[in-house]
């Protein structure tokens, strides 16, 4: 376990105040042990009874847990539902007329739209889907900005049981090609372009060639929102419909389809230590559940807050806190198309002013990059309204923390530094803020009913101070029920026999403290995580010997003071090891490469070249040396087992 011991030094405990502690959902840590309690003397009656109370069904269930095809957990199985309508029509007798979304444009555009209007909109999207023929389990992949419209379709998606795959509008035209031929798309929904930072992102035309790559005969339908200032966009006709057009005539009420609990209610891919995405599956009820219970539990939902989550829809950030747990709990919610630093620093800040914010939840690389425009600049904004602060993707380090606690938060808004992933659903490690003290760098503790450890490679528990494996012993209801179509992979990469099959395995090494406080060290797979999106390595890799310059490629992370992790690339050309202009040539050349591959955030930052790459003596590249030599440390590991050892000297050139 060489490379994951703790060095923890951080000692600064902060416990909500009285006030807060008082008015909260969960207050005080007797009710937090109390609930952690319940669920470990019965769990599954913990679980049922959250299921029955939080959820309305149109066909209660009877059983809660199924466990006798491990690893593929059934949860509350004979149960019927439907997501839309806990999310829109279950709040219309109350809350008709509540707001619903409040959603700010790139220039500063404001359109606020109630549930009710929510609800007339996703049933004319509903029915327009459903007049061209999609049906329950279908699949829709959605390629859209940050708007009102994708949430609609996320919506209409879940009213009548088809399947979204919300493709992150950053991806490349191949990546979106590889995720609907993955998913077998019947349609897809984007929009002619999105606007962010003053730019225009192109979408539709991203869109035509994902299409035109070949392989994606499944789709019929691209649905396209007009969001920008552009007319036209490229067509296809018979295959491209407007948005306004696909829409037009259709009724404005469609009767939610009830499914199975178990039904998939999304796909959305993310990176894995291999070059392939994985389809990572939801249910409809178990994910339901999930994001219900951590709005109250670590949001502390109040009706009379307005809840605000930066993420974008295309990240499970923005389908659990954005798209689906917001409207479950009939919340209000800021949706923001643009980005933090447009048309300066203090947009986040003005945002929250204007809108009345009560409870914000961002990026520690979107924190760190606001430091660093100015750390005061908080300071000219009215933040009164804010009561309850949130952070999510990498760890946050506490010098961040304490300026999060203290500008923003006014030293009086408990921090919930939440640890989970696309594969949970929902959050696992958090703080119930009005229980739980919180610690700057510290994930705290597990929700109730998340039965979380840290192992060593045999599966026992290791002692405070010491890494480990981050695992989580026991089926929860919003994890991950498969990998779509690719079943084995996803035993393998979650259950390892090493832990019987048993245990959830998360891809972190973490400790604890002697509070039992987890302290999340980072990944223990090639997975890097730059300014909290998860990128693989091997993605990266493969993208680049795709290129026909490349013979040889290894890609490894590199600290970054804001990114958090930033992408070096080691690169053996087929040609002559490049120098000077050439190599400056040949890099913007690759990085552009990468960026049409997978994406641009996918970009190496930097690019070193060699006439080979160091390997030992049966042919595995030596990835500790490559981060070594990526941060320019002195080489102190053994390198005699190395074939090559010049190769180290070219490596360690910068250009
Ligand atoms: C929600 C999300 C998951 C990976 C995860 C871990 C890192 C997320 C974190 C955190 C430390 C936190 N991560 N939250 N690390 N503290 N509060 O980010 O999902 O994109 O799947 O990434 O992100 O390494 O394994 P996803």
């Amino acid at each position: 376990m060489s490379g994951i011991d703790s060095i923890l030094t951080e000692t600064r405990v902060f416990p909500p105040s009285d006030e807060f502690r008082i008015n909260a959902n969960i207050s005080g840590m007797d009710a937090y042990n109390t609930l952690c309690e319940q669920a470990a003397s019965d769990y599954e009656g913990f679980w049922g009874k959250q299921a029955k109370e939080n959820i309305t069904w149109f066909k209660p269930f009877t059983k809660v847990l199924n466990e006798s095809n491990a690893p593929f957990y059934k949860w509350f199985e004979d149960g019927e539902l439907n997501v839309s309508y806990n999310c829109i029509d279950r709040h219309l007798p109350l809350l008709a007329n509540k707001l619903a979304i409040i959603f700010e444009s790139d220039n500063g555009t404001v359109t606020r739209i109630t549930y009710m209007e929510l609800y007339r909109r996703v049933c004319q999207f509903a029915n327009g889907l459903k007049s061209m023929g999609i049906t329950r389990g279908d699949r829709v992949v959605i390629y859209m900005p940050m708007s009102i419209e994708a949430v609609v379709a996320m919506q209409a998606c879940a009213r009548i049981g088809a399947i979204h795959s919300v493709v992150f509008g950053g991806f490349s035209g191949k990546s979106l090609q590889e995720r609907i031929i993955d998913a077998k798309a019947r349609v897809v929904v984007t929009a002619n372009e999105g606007v962010r930072g003053g730019k225009l992102v192109p979408l539709k035309s991203v869109v035509d060639e994902a299409l035109d790559g070949g392989g994606c005969e499944c789709v019929e339908r691209v649905i396209v929102f007009k969001r920008a200032v552009h007319e036209d966009a490229p067509w296809t006709i018979g295959r491209d419909v407007w948005w306004h057009d696909f829409i037009k005539g259709k009724p404005e009420h469609c009767e939610p389809t009830p499914v199975n609990a178990e039904d998939p209610l999304f796909i959305l891919y993310t990176s894995g230590s291999t070059g392939k995405p994985k389809g990572v599956q939801h249910s409809s009820a178990g994910y339901l559940l999930g994001a219900i219970n951590t709005m109250r539990w670590t949001f502390d939902y109040k009706p009379s807050d307005i809840f605000w989550c930066t993420a974008d829809v295309g990240w499970i950030t923005g389908h659990t806190y954005v798209g689906y747990g917001p409207l479950a709990v009939g919340a209000t919610q800021v949706i923001f198309e643009g980005v933090p630093t447009y048309p300066d620093a203090g947009r986040f800040w003005k945002m929250i002013e204007q809108h009345r914010v009560s409870v914000f939840y961002t990026a520690p690389t979107a924190i760190r990059s606001l430091i660093k425009l100015g750390a005061d600049i908080p300071e000219q904004y009215d933040l009164s309204s804010l009561r309850l602060l949130g952070t999510v993707g990498e760890p946050i380090n506490p010098e961040a923390w304490m300026w999060y606690y203290e500008k923003v938060g006014g030293g009086r808004c408990p921090i919930a530094d939440t640890w989970w992933q696309t594969e949970t659903g929902s959050h696992m490690l958090a703080p119930m803020p009005g229980a739980v003290p919180t610690k700057p760098g510290s994930c705290t503790l597990p929700l109730p009913g998340i039965m979380a450890d840290i192992v060593d490679e045999a599966g026992f528990p290791v002692e405070a101070g010491k890494g480990g494996f981050l695992v989580i012993k026991r089926p929860f209801p919003s994890q991950v029920r498969t990998l779509w179509n690719d079943p084995e992979r996803f035993k393998k990469s979650y259950f390892p026999e090493e832990y019987n099959n048993k245990y959830y395995l998360a891809g972190d090494s973490a400790h604890r403290d002697e509070q039992g406080y987890f302290w999340i060290m980072g990944r223990i797979d090639d997975v890097l995580n730059v300014s909290g999106h998860r990128l693989g390595t091997m993605e990266i890799e493969s993208a680049l010997v795709a290129n026909p310059l490349v013979a040889e490629a290894a890609v490894v992370g590199k600290p970054h003071e804001i990114k958090g992790e930033s992408v070096v690339a080691f690169v053996v050309l087929k040609g002559p090891r490049p120098s000077g202009e050439e190599a400056k040539k040949i890099t913007a050349n690759l990085r552009e490469w990468v960026g049409s591959e997978i994406g641009a955030l996918a970009k190496p930052d930097e690019i070193r070249y060699g006439d080979n790459l160091p390997k030992t003596r049966s042919g595995k590249i030596m990835r500790r040396l490559l981060r070594a030599v990526a941060k320019g440390e002195e080489i102190t590991q053994d390198i005699s087992t190395l074939e090559n050892p010049t190769i180290l000297k070219q490596l360690q050139e910068t250009l």
